[in-house]
């Protein structure tokens, strides 16, 4: 296949397109490089594909990369953290919603193949105990990151039905694995806990995540873009959801240190209790399955980050600093 990959110097992307790549595919990757999207997350692979630096706001650069010839466009590219969007909404709307709206119309202009918008199972917003959300669930985001990204997934439907645009859509669960910038719960907690340095855990440490392991998300996606049906929602999920104090406990274990690292504070504005989905549609119809459990997926995430620590200075700098002492400082 031939793929655009826009926003591949980050986690996902990033992980994704190292994928496609060594399948043979033909890659183009589309990244503006912000604080989160790093060229060492594409090391060794950056000669096999083609690198791009530019914003998919920018009509100009995405109508150059966005060609008739493409099977497939896939969007990684956003503003992924919800803590940095209660800080300043802006940048959120632009990237998530604005360059959305101007990958769909290059798409449309180009004529090419799939447009596979990657979102969120935050568009549904909190879960009340027992209710398992399918694609059809009302969509009720509760941060202006999740908000932003039910605006795209909405632009999407509104350009497949107007336009005939072949859209797919994916919501997945919290996603782990080497590479995740370490703003992130998983890869900051492991930063701070092999300093000795304390773990900032929101509220009562009670909300429950789904986590995924990156490959088991990427390999979604692969189906999603090969098999799936244009105008469709598919949601992504691990089926195995556990508390933030659960997965803090696992990952102290696996680094040897002490829960009391662990600093209950501050509870983050309008924090989502409970993330879940039903992802029988995509097992179903397009035979996708999770293969990496939760205690192999955190061994082999401790693992990396612990043979790539020049990758976390590289990636971290004044800025993160910056970003730590403000969200942090005095909670
Ligand atoms: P990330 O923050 O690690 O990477 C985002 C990438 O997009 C970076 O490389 C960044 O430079 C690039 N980017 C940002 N703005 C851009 C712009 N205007 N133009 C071009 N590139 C731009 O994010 P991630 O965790 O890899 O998430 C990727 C996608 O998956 C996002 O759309 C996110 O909403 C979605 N998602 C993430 C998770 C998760 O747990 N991380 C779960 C479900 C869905
Ligand atoms: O310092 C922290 N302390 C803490 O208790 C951080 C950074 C997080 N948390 C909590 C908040 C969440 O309940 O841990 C949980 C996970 O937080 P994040 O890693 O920030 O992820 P989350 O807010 O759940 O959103 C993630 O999953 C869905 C991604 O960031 C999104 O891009 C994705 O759409």
């Amino acid at each position: 296949m031939k793929l655009l990959v826009t926003g591949g110097a980050g986690f996902i992307g990033a992980n994704f397109a190292r994928r496609r790549v060594a399948a043979g595919d033909e890659v183009v990757v589309l990244d503006k490089l912000t604080y989160a999207g790093h060229l060492e997350n594409l090391d060794g692979v950056l000669d096999d594909l083609r690198f791009v630096q530019g914003d998919i706001c920018d009509p100009g650069v995405v109508g150059s990369v966005v060609t008739g010839d493409l099977d497939a466009v896939v969007n990684f590219a956003a503003e992924s953290h919800v803590d940095r969007s209660i800080q300043g909404a802006g940048v959120f709307v632009q990237t998530n919603v604005v360059g959305v709206q101007v990958l769909l119309d290059a798409v449309r202009r180009a004529d090419s193949g799939v447009f596979c918008q990657v979102s969120t199972d935050e568009v549904y917003g909190s879960a009340p105990d027992g209710v398992v959300f399918d694609e059809g669930a009302a969509l009720e985001p509760s941060s202006p990151y999740s908000a932003s990204k039910a605006a795209a997934d909405l632009l999407c439907m509104g350009y497949h039905r107007t336009h005939g645009t072949p859209v797919v859509i994916t919501r997945c669960t919290n996603n782990y694995g080497p590479r995740q910038f370490p703003e992130k719960l998983i890869p900051l907690f492991l930063l701070r806990a092999v300093a000795d340095e304390e773990l900032p855990l929101y509220g009562d440490g009670l909300n429950e995540r789904d986590w995924l392991y990156v490959d088991d998300h990427c390999a979604a996606l692969d189906r999603v873009i090969e098999a799936g049906r244009p105008g469709r929602v598919y949601n992504i999920a691990a089926d195995h959801p556990v508390t933030n104090r659960e997965i803090v406990q696992r990952l102290l274990t696996a680094l040897d240190r002490p829960w009391d690292l662990v600093c209950l504070v501050a509870d983050r504005p309008a924090h989502d209790r409970r993330y879940a989905i039903d992802a029988s549609r995509i097992r179903d119809e397009l035979g996708w399955a999770p293969s990496v459990d939760l205690e192999e997926g955190l061994a082999r995430t401790v693992r990396w980050y612990a043979e790539r620590r020049e990758w976390m200075e590289s990636v971290t700098g004044p800025e993160f600093e910056v970003y730590c002492q403000t969200l942090y400082g005095d909670r």
